[in-house]
């Protein structure tokens, strides 16, 4: 019944150093630094530590464009060579144009020449730069996730995959959000083909995990259901995350979004979980993905929810109660003391 950790110091290779929000270079907080809190976080429970294991690419590609993974490989050494860090000085891959589907959706979709276009064809914000270790950093946040969910189809009661960049905003031929590659996703798919039985994805995550009910929305193995704040009050990622979005064809009833009002504390979140996890039990599902994003917490920069500690362990609880096999993904938290302390208290539930 041990909870097992992934993590290793490629954790730390992905470092945006800073983002581009409405056009002005900001410092960013999906840091490299996040890596080893995770791993005190990890350290404070004692709890086994493995590394990940690198997984082939059609686990990627089975919920994944292969044109945006190879783009994702592809992408910094492309922009280096095209002279952008000199000339006019963007050592990053940042878009500065973007497909909009109302002007070229009438057309066949063309890959562009250009390398400062390929930089608009599959990611949908420019905060979600690409620099030297990012691809070695979401290739380790895959496999984190890959190698936490053999653990648990190899009968543990749980594991924790401490993956960095974060994951839940990317779909399956888009990337943004802080985030490339669903390593949740990936994971639950996995998990699928493997077991052949149904999962349940928990995403507690802050934000609504857009690219998450995307990849499902038509299928009914994986249920997705996410707790987040109401992006109908104003909230990233602003499109998508409304309770009507309850899934299409086959997938109907297979989402389920809680959005929450700004401000919303310890109760409203324990019960918006509470919910999600009774709907886990009422789909059958017998594995269960936690999205674990600690961004709802109170001092959090990033959303306007004021969850506590006691809330992120009585969250904890209901979902620990629900005894399936389950695997932890770590998305957001910024906040680095409150990442640490909160990562500890759900995870303490299942250990
Ligand atoms: C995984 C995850 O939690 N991603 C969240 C990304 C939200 N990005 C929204 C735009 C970022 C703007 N940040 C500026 C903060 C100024 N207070
Ligand atoms: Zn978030």
């Amino acid at each position: 019944m041990a909870l097992t950790a992934v993590w290793s110091e490629e954790s730390l290779a992905h470092d945006p150093e800073g983002e581009v929000w409405i056009g002005v270079q900001i410092v960013g907080d999906e840091i490299p630094e996040r890596g080893t809190v995770m791993k005190s976080a990890i350290d404070s429970l004692g709890l086994e530590t493995v590394p990940p294991v690198r997984h082939p690419d059609d686990q990627i590609t089975a919920v994944h464009d292969p044109g945006m993974l190879e783009y994702l490989r592809t992408a910094h050494e492309e922009w280096v060579a095209a002279g952008y860090p000199e000339d006019p000085g963007q050592d990053r891959v940042v878009a500065y144009a973007f497909r909009h589907p109302g002007a070229f959706g009438h057309v066949a979709q063309r890959l562009p020449v250009s390398r400062t276009a390929m930089a608009g064809v599959y990611c949908m914000d420019t905060c979600t730069v690409i620099g030297p270790g990012t691809y070695r950093g979401l290739r380790y946040a895959v496999d984190a996730a890959l190698t936490a969910s053999d653990l648990v189809l190899a009968g543990g009661r749980a594991a924790y995959a401490a993956a960095r960049p974060p994951g839940h905003h990317a779909g399956t031929d888009y990337f943004g959000g802080s985030c490339y590659l669903n390593n949740a996703s990936i994971a639950a798919h996995h998990m699928v083909a493997r077991a052949g039985v149904r999962v349940g994805i928990v995403d507690i995550d802050a934000h609504h995990g857009n690219g998450s009910q995307q990849i499902f929305y038509q299928r009914d193995d994986v249920l997705y259901t996410s707790v987040h704040v109401d992006p109908g009050r104003g909230w990233f990622p602003h499109w998508c995350g409304f309770a009507d979005e309850t899934g299409t064809g086959a997938g109907v009833g297979w989402n389920r979004n809680f959005p929450l009002e700004p401000g919303a504390g310890d109760d409203r979140f324990a019960s918006a979980v509470q919910a999600a996890a009774d709907l886990l039990s009422e789909r059958g599902c017998e594995l269960m993905v936690v999205s674990l994003g600690v961004d709802a917490g109170a001092d959090d920069p990033e959303s306007p929810l004021a969850v506590t500690r006691d809330g992120f362990e009585r969250a904890g609880r209901v979902l620990a109660s629900l005894e399936l096999p389950t695997v932890l993904v770590q998305e957001g938290g910024y906040h680095l003391p409150a990442l640490e302390r909160d990562v500890t208290a759900v995870l303490s539930c299942f250990s």
